[in-house]
């Protein structure tokens, strides 16, 4: 069975799958019962067509994608499998029947939080967009016990509490257990002569861990594709503590089983910082090691093709360096395992593997200390160490003489593994996420590389799955666009575009105004019920929603806002358009200015909200844990989308996209996606401002800028950094980190020299938001071309351009 003919065959199924797992009563069901049930259900559907899909692609031999991500922030399930298997609308008859509301009953899901971000978010949609597309491709990753932490604010503070996201059971996996397979760790590895006259090497005194993989189906959309997303666990293997137990010491043996357990226990809460930890490289090569020893697996017994020929039947994606291990791992097998010789291993490897680069942050770039590589992962070291000679061998015989060439470009240097020249020099293709930043990579970051291996680098500008950031999140609008451009665009985004023939009529303008509204009081019921504080939608809704970092610039929201509220304070008569400042974000635990900009958002909030006249003009509110799930009710109530990253910093962004897809106008600076996000609506549908990518790079290596200088010549920047430490926002709150950030450390992110152009477009946005009939115009505008930033089309281009896959009918 794989669908449910009606409403009565969804209830009776129900009844007995109710029956069987709770042995209650259905009016005795819980919410979460009624979830449980119901997910269960789902996966009863699909698994028909999930042995299907797989069965297709091993018959057909077909090339496959296996996209390694160490993170993948999936959000809640339900409500997509559900749409994408076609049974909304029947589920929620027949619960509704039984007395329940489908809508009250999937938030009782929780987020699968297995991501920090956008980095995170993207792989989600990827593995969506491999699925709707029928693409063979399919996700390897790590299935963390505890996910990103959940956030608190509690005097004004972030607070980080477990995300134990798998206490109640997680419906969506399956366990197989007999996929399991061995990764090793630490011991010795040398190479010694072999009989046939060659080297081999040597690898003891290892200890092993148990990899089990987890499978979670991802469902196409109304197609019977279903691929896979595999998340692998670590165990400690019981022969292995038997048999130091046997060998009498207890406290080796629990060492031992915590130690291994602890390799899949959390996710580390960085995004776009490196700590570089030795359990980080531990999970980055448990994941790597796991996944390629069960595709290589899956070659031999079902493609049963000779392993020079793997390229052409697998290929295998990194996503960002953390999987960069791929490389050296993928030569140990290929040569210690299957016999293949260094050149023949290293042109498969070559042509197997590709990589995406995802930031040019360098505090976000992957290095590990060679003393501690080489004593977790030796034999993985030996093969490092050999490629990296013959690279830096034949770069000194190309460049003789130029060490700065040489330094550019090695794997190890200064006692370094420097993971991103490693996934470059291991990969056929090399791209960056939006025009500009695949541009830095060539002009600047890689610019070495891009020398030596011009045609690898391609850019692939990022997407986000429409089904998700629109069909789900967003009904409202979806059927309104139903019945204004009939429901292709659902199947193919590009035909979004034809909103734009309705873009200047009244009718349609007057629909999407309502819709807009819905949003925003769909969005203001939620913070009522969940703070307790009202927020007024007729105001405008200016949200401000991804992780808190220095380089995205929160801090010059929030010192816009209280410039405004001195402003107002200053002048008693004034009258702006009511406005409802929304942030939301995590800060990484040990990032101290971040944690102090979300205490500066909360502390301003209190003085602007508890002030009676001024909070009839403005609102800030910084919403606790931010997710997928609250995305999905911010995104679509949004009018303005802040999107303000000092320029040249932010590679792409793709809350930018999913604001757009949902009517909302762009402000923003010229930075990743923004850039192309403006080419698409043009001046007159998104405000920019600031300095440019080129501008702040000048900054940077000429110099010429002094943030004490727009001090001291500016006095509404003056009143706000002196805010920042005269205890003047109220119980004598100080925010000397930021205060230095910003003065003793010139300002790196260029905050306050952006500063007054930032409040400009601010009252540009304003002007614009009191046309009425011309802001929806640019709200429709936004809509028609946001079918560009899907990542259907994204994914296309990698399959084309990079993998060399077709779409296989299930
Ligand atoms: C992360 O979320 C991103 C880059 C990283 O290097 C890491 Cl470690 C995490 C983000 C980028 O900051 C963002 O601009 C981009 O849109 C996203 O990856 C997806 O490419």
């Amino acid at each position: 069975m794989n669908t449910w003919q009606d409403k009565e065959e969804f209830k009776s199924e129900f009844t007995k799958k109710a029956h069987i797992l709770w042995e209650k009563d259905l009016p005795d069901l819980t919410p979460n019962e009624v979830y449980q049930t119901v997910a269960f259900m789902v996966r009863d559907l699909v698994s028909e067509d999930w042995i299907r899909t797989n069965e297709t692609y091993a018959e057909e031999k077909a090339k496959q994608v296996y996209y390694f991500s160490i993170e993948f922030l999936l959000g809640r399930l339900l409500d997509s499998n559900l749409i994408g298997l076609g049974m909304e609308d029947v589920c929620r008859a027949g619960l509704k029947d039984l007395g329940w509301d489908l809508d009250r009953i999937i938030p009782e899901e929780r987020d699968p939080g297995l991501g920090n971000g956008g980095l995170g978010r993207l792989a989600a949609c990827f593995i969506d967009s491999l699925a709707a597309l029928q693409l063979p491709g399919h996700g390897c990753s790590i299935r963390y016990q505890y996910g990103l932490f959940n956030q608190r604010i509690i005097d004004d503070q972030q607070v980080e509490l477990p995300d134990s996201w798998l206490a109640d059971g997680f419906p969506w996996e399956v366990k197989k257990v007999d996929k399991a397979v061995n990764v090793r760790f630490g011991g010795n590895a040398y190479m010694r002569p072999s009989e046939d006259g060659g080297l081999e090497c040597v690898y003891e005194k290892y200890s092993s861990v148990r990899a089990v993989p987890y499978d979670v189906p991802i469902v196409g959309y109304h197609n019977h594709t279903v691929n896979t997303l595999r998340l692998w666990r670590a165990e400690y293997s019981r022969e292995d503590m038997y048999r130091e137990l046997s060998l009498g010491d207890r406290h080796r043996a629990f060492h031992y089983k915590n130690s291994v357990q602890l390799i899949s226990r959390f996710l580390y809460p960085e995004d776009s910082t490196e700590e570089g930890r030795k359990l980080r490289l531990m999970q980055e090569y448990f994941m790597v090691s796991a996944g390629l020893q069960s595709i290589v697996r899956y070659y031999k017994k079902k493609i049963k093709e000779s392993l020079y020929k793997f390229d052409q039947y697998i290929a295998i994606h990194i996503n960002d360096t953390h999987p960069a291990l791929v490389i050296p791992e993928l030569m140990r097998i290929l040569m210690d395992e299957e016999g293949l010789s260094w050149d023949a291993a290293w042109n498969v490897t070559v042509r197997t593997v590709a990589y995406t680069n995802h930031t040019i942050l360098p505090e976000a770039m992957e290095r590990w200390s060679i003393p501690m590589f080489k004593s977790l992962l030796p034999r993985i070291y030996l093969i490092v160490e050999e490629l990296n000679r013959r690279w830096l061998a034949e770069v000194r015989k190309r460049f003789p003489g130029d060490e700065d060439k040489a330094r550019d470009v090695a794997v190890l240097w200064d006692g370094q593994v420097h993971m991103a020249h490693l996934a470059v020099l291991g990969s056929h293709s090399v791209n960056g996420v939006a025009e500009i930043h695949s541009q830095i990579l060539k002009d600047s970051t890689l610019h070495q590389f891009y020398t030596c291996f011009p045609s690898r680098f391609s850019n692939k500008t990022n997407g986000v799955s429409h089904r998700r950031w629109l069909i789900q999140s967003n009904p409202q609008l979806a059927g309104l666009l139903d019945d204004t451009i009939g429901p292709d665009w659902r199947l193919e985004a590009k035909r979004l575009i034809d909103v734009e023939k309705f873009s200047k009529d009244p009718a349609f303008l007057e629909r999407l105004a309502q819709v807009k509204q819905t949003r925003k009081y769909i969005l203001a019921d939620y913070i009522q019920q969940k703070y307790e504080v009202k927020v007024d939608p007729a105001s405008i809704f200016d949200i401000q929603i991804k992780r808190i970092h220095l380089y995205k610039r929160q801090l010059l929201n929030i010192l816009h806002v209280l410039h405004l509220y001195y402003v107002l304070k200053a002048n008693p008569r004034m009258q702006i358009t009511p406005r409802t400042f929304l942030f939301g974000g995590k800060a990484a635990a040990g990032y101290g200015e971040a944690k102090q900009t979300i205490k500066l958002i909360n502390v301003v909030a209190r003085l602007v909200n508890n002030d009676r006249r001024i909070r009839k003009q403005m609102r800030v509110l910084f919403l606790e844990n931010y997710n997928v799930s609250l995305g999905q009710l911010l995104f679509p109530a949004a009018d303005v989308s802040e999107q303000i990253s000092t320029a040249g910093k932010e590679a792409s962004g793709t809350g930018n996209m999913k604001f757009m897809m949902n009517g909302a106008i762009t402000l923003g600076t010229m930075d990743g996606a923004n850039v192309e996000i403006h080419r698409e609506v043009g001046d007159d549908n998104c405000v920019i401002f600031g300095l440019r990518a080129n501008e702040v790079m000048d900054y940077y290596i000429h110099g010429g800028y002094s943030s004490w200088n727009m001090y001291s010549e500016d006095a509404d920047i003056r009143q706000i950094m002196n805010s920042l430490v005269d205890g003047s926002l109220g119980n004598g709150e100080s925010f000397g980190m930021l205060y230095d950030s910003l003065l003793d450390r010139n300002d790196e992110f260029f905050v306050l020299k952006d500063f007054k152009p930032y409040c400009q477009a601010q009252q540009e946005i304003e002007r614009r938001y009191n046309k009425r009939l011309q802001w929806l115009h640019s709200s429709a505008v936004n809509i028609a071309h946001s079918g560009y930033f899907s990542s259907d089309r994204t994914i296309r281009q990698y399959a084309s351009g990079i993998w060399h896959l077709k779409p296989v009918k299930s």
